[in-house]
């Protein structure tokens, strides 16, 4: 089976993906590859903190990896918390600080609207041919709920309703998630193009 190195440290993030990839590939995240680093992400666009992930580990491997970024936009915040999802609150990157402080600044605002995007980086080749930067986009719209709804999931599921569904992603079995989900389409446009190699 084809390995992958995938440059995170968030295990939610690889039980989704390799959920969705199923037995085609192994991915393999930063611990289990021997790393225990926190790659800094301190850039104002989700592809170019991908590209910092992704570049960080392939320097130290030269073996093939992908990273991804991904943010919650809210329309009312002017696209807040964004690239800073993870530490909106603060350093300590703390689940529930930021989902309070999304539920704060939004308040009685009316205009619950929102979308998770994730920007995925792929270094992709081999010594040979070389190596090329490949970037994977995936969008899933919906709305910020109005109090925290279930205990599924991570980060900002509990607040987050996908269009097409009346529950939040907290109240979603992973599968069901994936069928909505920003990271399924960015990973389902990866996938469709390693098979393609
Ligand atoms: P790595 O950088 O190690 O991959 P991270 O948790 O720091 O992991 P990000 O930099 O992409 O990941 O941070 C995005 C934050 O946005 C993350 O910490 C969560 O709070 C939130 N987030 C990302 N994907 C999410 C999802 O599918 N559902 C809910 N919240 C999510």
């Amino acid at each position: 089976m084809p390995t992958l190195i995938f440059a995170t440290n968030n295990q939610h993030k690889v039980d989704e993906i390799q959920s969705l990839v199923g037995a085609d590939f192994k991915i393999i995240p930063l611990k289990e590859a021997g790393f225990d680093i926190d790659i800094p992400e301190p850039h104002d666009t989700l592809q170019e903190n991908a590209a910092e992930k992704a570049n960080t580990i392939f320097k130290i491997t030269q073996q093939n990896c992908f990273s991804e970024d991904t943010g919650m936009e809210v329309e009312a915040l002017q696209g807040a918390p964004g690239v800073k999802s993870a530490r909106y609150a603060g350093e300590g990157r703390d689940f529930q600080a930021n989902i309070d402080k999304v539920l704060q600044n939004l308040g009685a605002q009316i205009n619950r609207t929102a979308q998770f995007r994730t920007v995925i980086c792929l270094i992709w080749g081999d010594a040979v041919e070389g190596y090329k930067t490949y970037y994977f986009e995936g969008i899933c719209k919906g709305r910020i709920a109005s109090e925290m709804q279930g205990e599924k999931g991570f980060g900002y599921d509990p607040i987050f309703i996908p269009d097409g569904a009346d529950k939040s992603f907290a109240q979603m079995s992973m599968d069901e998630k994936n069928k909505y989900s920003h990271r399924q389409k960015a990973v389902t446009q990866l996938f469709e193009f390693l098979r393609s190699k």
